[in-house]
């Protein structure tokens, strides 16, 4: 285990990092980090973005599907949090200059109905949800030429960056879905069973990780389960996320 005065050095670090839009090294360079303490690095750095106001909205799920484990070596999904300064209007536009090395990633979105208490063994995380809605996720590791261990990826907040949320719809099941995610000149397809064989699994699977890493969960908090294509480029020009019978949402880089 680190000291909390390297846990509160490894988050200025990557708080650093982000507001300056500069990439640091892997941490893992210098500090040998358990994944415990890779969270703690995490949570410290979410206190630092809540110490200048920010709010938590929700919560992201990493490494939900099998190709993405399989690259990364690791067999356990992470979860990372959400803030209001990361959130971008559905059409709105998003300037390219505030990120490092900007990719983007076609997901569901989860909203909360009502407050969860993941110690509860009678919670029931997918009754709580409300509505669904298509989202995009920017991501931008912090790390140098996206040079990062498990532990480097969960400190550094799983390289939340950004998120934009499509019409909230009140479709429940959303397994099985095409989605269509097009921008900078390319086109990638996927289905929504690339997230851990279904989005549903996905807030299982979350509900287990908020109880063992102390994370709550709170009505009209969003969750997004996870990738359901690889990562392109955030470019200039339009980003568009599609999954059948749920919605479109968009975004432009500026
Ligand atoms: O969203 C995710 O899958 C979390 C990890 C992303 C790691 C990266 O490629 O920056």
């Amino acid at each position: 285990m680190i000291t909390e005065e390297t846990v509160r050095t490894l988050a200025a670090r990557l708080d650093t990092a982000q507001r300056t839009v500069t990439d640091t090294l892997s941490l893992a360079d210098t500090h040998t980090l358990a994944v415990d303490d890779a969270y703690a690095v995490q949570a410290a750095l979410l206190a630092l973005r809540e110490g200048r106001g920010e709010r938590i909205t929700g919560v992201k799920l990493g490494f939900t599907s099998k190709a993405k484990m399989e690259q990364m070596g690791v067999s356990e999904i992470i979860v990372g949090r959400l803030t209001d300064a990361m959130c971008v209007p559905d059409g709105g536009a998003i300037e390219l200059d505030r990120f490092i090395h900007p990719k983007v990633e076609p997901e569901v979105a989860y909203r909360l109905g009502r407050d969860v208490d993941p110690a509860d063994p009678d919670t029931d995380l997918v009754s709580c949800v409300d509505a669904v809605a298509p989202a995009l996720e920017i991501i931008d590791s912090r790390y140098r030429d996206f040079r990062f261990t498990y532990e480097d990826v969960v400190a550094d907040n799983t390289s939340a960056a950004a998120y934009v949320i499509g019409a909230w719809v009140s479709v429940q099941d959303v397994s099985d879905r095409a989605v269509r995610l097009s921008g900078a000149g390319r086109e990638v397809a996927g289905s929504t069973e690339a997230i851990l064989g279904g989005p549903v699994n996905a807030l299982r699977a979350l509900l287990d990780l908020a109880r063992r890493r102390h994370i709550p969960l709170r009505a009209g908090q969003v969750v997004l389960a996870g990738a359901a294509t690889a990562a392109i480029p955030l470019e200039s020009g339009e980003t568009v996320c599609e999954v059948d019978g749920i919605g479109r949402v968009g975004v432009r880089g500026v």
